[in-house]
């Protein structure tokens, strides 16, 4: 009798349900996580990119293809974002933004002449009064305005 309530004990611990619960939720945990954060891709074309204005999410991977001539510089972005070292020319560029808000840069050739980009990342635009008085130089200054105006 001892012995069956042992039983009794032990088969409450490992109850079959309860361990295919865990089989089933830890990796769907792991998953949820390769699901929410995505690869996004930014062309960066004769004078300008593509998308110019890029939306992601907290977390996602955002890529500029390697391309002759062109590189990335962040000019601005939220308050807590320390900016990354400028991309080297016709090299791939990678980068992960952690904190939401509108991130703000450009191609140091072309600077002058609109090739500029802006990221939305979580949908947060509330530093879009910072990143308007952010410098822009030639045409940028004008195209930095009508961008920011879309959002
Ligand atoms: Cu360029």
């Amino acid at each position: 009798m001892g012995k069956m309530a042992s039983m009794t004990k032990y088969d409450r611990k490992t109850n079959p349900l309860r361990v295919l619960i865990m089989i089933a939720v830890v990796p769907m945990l792991f998953c949820a996580k390769i699901v929410l954060s995505e690869e996004l891709e930014v062309e960066m074309l004769d004078k300008s990119y593509a998308p110019e204005i890029l939306y992601s999410e907290v977390g996602d991977k955002i890529i500029w293809p390697k391309s002759k001539g062109h590189n990335v510089e962040f000019v601005d972005g939220p308050d807590s974002f320390s900016m990354p070292k400028r991309s080297k020319m016709n090299k791939q560029y990678d980068i992960v933004l952690e904190t939401p808000g509108i991130y703000y840069y450009w191609c140091t050739p072309h600077k002058g002449v609109g090739m500029i980009g802006l990221i939305v990342v979580g949908g947060d635009t509330s530093n879009k009064a910072a990143i308007a008085k952010a410098k822009a130089f030639g045409k940028s200054k004008k195209k930095l305005e009508s961008m920011l105006a879309k959002l």
